[in-house]
């Protein structure tokens, strides 16, 4: 059965797509790509089509990891389409919670509850630095592992 997770962040530049490209490395580097269907969006609808922040880009680049992704929009549609729907804060979580129809059956969290170092909360880098967007590229990388073995134990 495919495992279907979608990365939420506010306008699906920096955080989500992150989240989406350290993904689909990690299952790529696995072979398991068959096997997974991931994807990113925003709650708010501010940059639909356009490409990553530069910055997370350059981050990833950093890695050795491109994206394609282009920006979307949270839609009720998502919570039928995945199994999965993490936020990466607070703020996230309540817009992702208040769109899901009354009968959602994906599983709703936040993506940083998956990182062994603490933290919950991956910030918004927007109006930050370098720094900042190397902390969330890590942070997205100890989660997206910890999520990735949890989500391959339990079939
Ligand atoms: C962000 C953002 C982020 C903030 N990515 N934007 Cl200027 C604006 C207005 C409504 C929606 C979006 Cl998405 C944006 C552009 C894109 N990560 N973070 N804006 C942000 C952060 C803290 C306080 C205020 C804002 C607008």
């Amino acid at each position: 059965m495919t495992k279907c997770v979608l990365f939420v962040c506010l306008g699906n530049i920096c955080r989500s797509p992150t989240a989406e490209a350290v993904m689909r490395h990690i299952i790529s580097q696995a072979g398991t790509t068959s096997q997974w269907l991931v994807d990113s969006c925003g709650t708010a609808g501010y940059h639909l089509g356009g490409a990553p922040d530069e910055r997370a880009q350059a981050e990833l680049a950093k890695h050795g990891i491109t994206t394609m992704h282009r920006g979307r929009q949270l839609c009720k549609d998502d919570f039928k389409k995945f199994d999965y729907i993490f936020g990466m804060d607070e703020e996230n979580f309540r817009n992702i919670k208040s769109l899901a129809p009354a009968d959602n059956r994906a599983v709703l969290g936040l993506l940083g509850e998956y990182d062994k170092q603490g933290g919950k909360i991956i910030d918004d880098p927007y109006y930050g630095g370098e720094a900042d967007f190397e902390e969330v590229y890590q942070k997205c990388l100890r989660c997206c592992q910890e999520f990735y073995r949890q989500a391959s134990r339990d079939n």
